[in-house]
C-alpha cells in the first residue's frame, strides 16, 4: 500500500516537473552516426552541443531516456560529455527495411529542469550478404521446351537497404540458360535447347550481389533435371537381318533375334516387335516375339515351295514412334536323298591304288 502510494506521488511530482521543463528545453539534438558502433565510441559531444561544462552535466545529472524502447542505447560519459553507444544499434533489427531510421531519445537535465529531444539517425552499413532461401534449388524442365521459355527463380534477400541491398544477380556461364532480371523478378531464359540424352542433369550457379563496399554476395546451385520428352524413334542394330535356315528346322526353331534401341525414358523408351508389311503366306511361318524380337520357326518349311524369305520387322516405342528393318531369310536344301557312298567318298577318299 506504502509502495503504490509513493508511486502515484513521484508520478505527479515528475508530470508537474514535465510541464515546466517544456519552457526549458532549449532545442532539439540530432546525430547520425553508422549502426553496429562499438560499446563505449562516442556519437556526439552533449557537453558542448549544449554549451555546457562537464561538471554541470554530472552536477545536474545529465541522462538520455528512452522512453518506452526496452534497452538503453546510448549513455552520457561524464569524463568527455560524449553521447557513447552503450548497446549494440543494429538498423536491420530497429528498422527494417524502412529507408530511414530514426531512434527519439530525451535528454534530460535536472535542476533546474531542462529536456531536449535527441534524434538518433541510424545510418545502414553493408553487414549482411545477399541470401538464397535454399542452398539449392531444384528444378525440372522438359527437354521439349522451346527456346526463350522462361523459368521463375525466387529471388535473394539482403537485410541492408539502398546500395547495401542487392544490385544485381549473374548466371555463370552454361550452354542453354541465360538470366533475365526485371525488377526483381528473376528469371532463367532457355538460349540453347535441352537434350536429356545428351545430358540429362546440370548444375547453374547464381549469384547475387549487393552495391556496398565492400561488396557482398550469396550464391545458390540451381539444380536443373531434364525431364524426357519421347523425341527418338527405336533404331534397329542393323538395318537387314540375314539368316539361312535349313528347310527341316523343326517348330520353334530360332531364325535371328532382332533389336533396337531407343533412346528415350520408360513408356517413351519402350520398344515392341511386331511384324510390318508381310504376305499373308509368311504369317503363317513365323512368330516374332514382341518384347524379345526373337523369330522363330511355327510351321514346316520346304524348300521346294519358297526357298526365300523377306519380311519387315516394325519397332515401336511406348507413344507409337516407329521404324523398321528387314530379315532375309535363305532356305537350305537338305539333300536327304543324296547317295551315302557320295558323302562317305567325301570325308574319307578312297585311294586311286585301293585294291578293289
Ligand atoms: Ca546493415
Ligand atoms: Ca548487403
Ligand atoms: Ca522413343
Ligand atoms: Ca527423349
Amino acid at each position: 500500500m506504502g509502495y503504490q502510494g509513493i508511486l502515484t506521488f513521484g508520478s505527479i511530482f515528475c508530470f508537474s516537473l514535465f510541464i515546466g521543463a517544456l519552457h526549458l528545453a532549449c532545442g532539439d539534438l540530432s546525430y547520425s552516426f553508422p549502426e553496429e558502433k562499438k560499446r563505449g565510441s562516442a556519437i556526439g559531444n552533449i557537453a558542448k552541443d549544449l554549451g555546457h561544462d562537464l561538471k554541470t552535466l554530472s552536477s545536474r545529472k545529465a541522462r538520455v531516456d528512452f522512453e518506452g524502447m526496452h534497452k538503453r542505447y546510448c549513455d552520457i560519459s561524464f569524463d568527455s560529455g560524449d553521447l557513447i553507444a552503450s548497446e549494440r544499434i543494429d538498423r536491420e533489427s530497429l528498422c527494417g527495411k524502412k529507408p530511414s531510421c530514426v531512434v527519439k531519445a530525451d535528454l534530460v537535465l535536472e535542476n533546474p529542469l531542462e529536456l531536449h529531444r535527441v534524434s538518433l539517425h541510424v545510418q545502414d552499413v553493408n553487414d549482411n550478404s545477399p541470401q538464397f532461401n535454399e542452398e539449392i534449388i531444384q528444378m525440372e524442365i522438359r527437354e521439349s521446351a522451346e527456346k526463350g521459355n522462361r523459368f521463375s527463380i525466387e529471388e535473394a534477400h539482403d537485410a541492408d537497404i539502398g546500395q547495401n541491398d542487392i544490385q544485381r544477380y549473374s548466371l555463370q556461364r552454361n550452354e542453354h540458360f541465360i538470366l533475365a532480371v526485371d525488377n526483381n523478378k528473376v528469371e532463367l531464359v532457355l538460349e540453347n535447347k535441352l537434350d536429356r540424352e545428351k545430358q540429362k542433369e546440370m548444375n547453374l550457379l547464381l549469384t547475387a550481389l549487393d552495391g556496398g563496399s565492400p561488396q557482398r554476395s550469396g550464391t545458390v546451385v540451381i539444380h536443373v533435371s531434364v525431364l524426357d520428352a519421347n523425341d527418338n524413334a527405336p533404331v534397329f542394330s542393323q538395318e537387314v537381318y540375314k539368316a539361312s535356315l535349313p528347310e527341316d528346322s523343326p517348330l520353334d526353331t530360332l531364325v535371328v533375334t532382332v533389336s533396337a534401341a531407343d533412346a528415350d525414358e520408360g513408356l517413351n523408351g519402350d520398344v515392341t516387335y511386331q511384324f510390318g508389311n508381310i504376305a499373308d503366306d509368311d504369317v503363317s511361318v513365323f512368330s516374332i516375339d514382341p518384347k524379345t524380337g526373337k523369330l522363330k520357326v511355327i510351321s514346316a518349311i520346304d524348300y521346294e515351295t519358297q526357298r526365300y524369305f523377306e519380311i519387315r520387322i516394325k519397332a515401336k516405342d511406348g507413344l507409337g514412334l516407329t521404324s523398321y528393318a528387314k530379315v532375309i531369310i535363305d532356305v537350305t536344301d537338305i539333300n536327304d536323298n543324296a547317295p551315302a557312298i557320295y558323302i562317305k567318298s567325301l570325308s574319307n577318299p578312297v585311294p586311286e591304288n585301293a585294291p578293289p
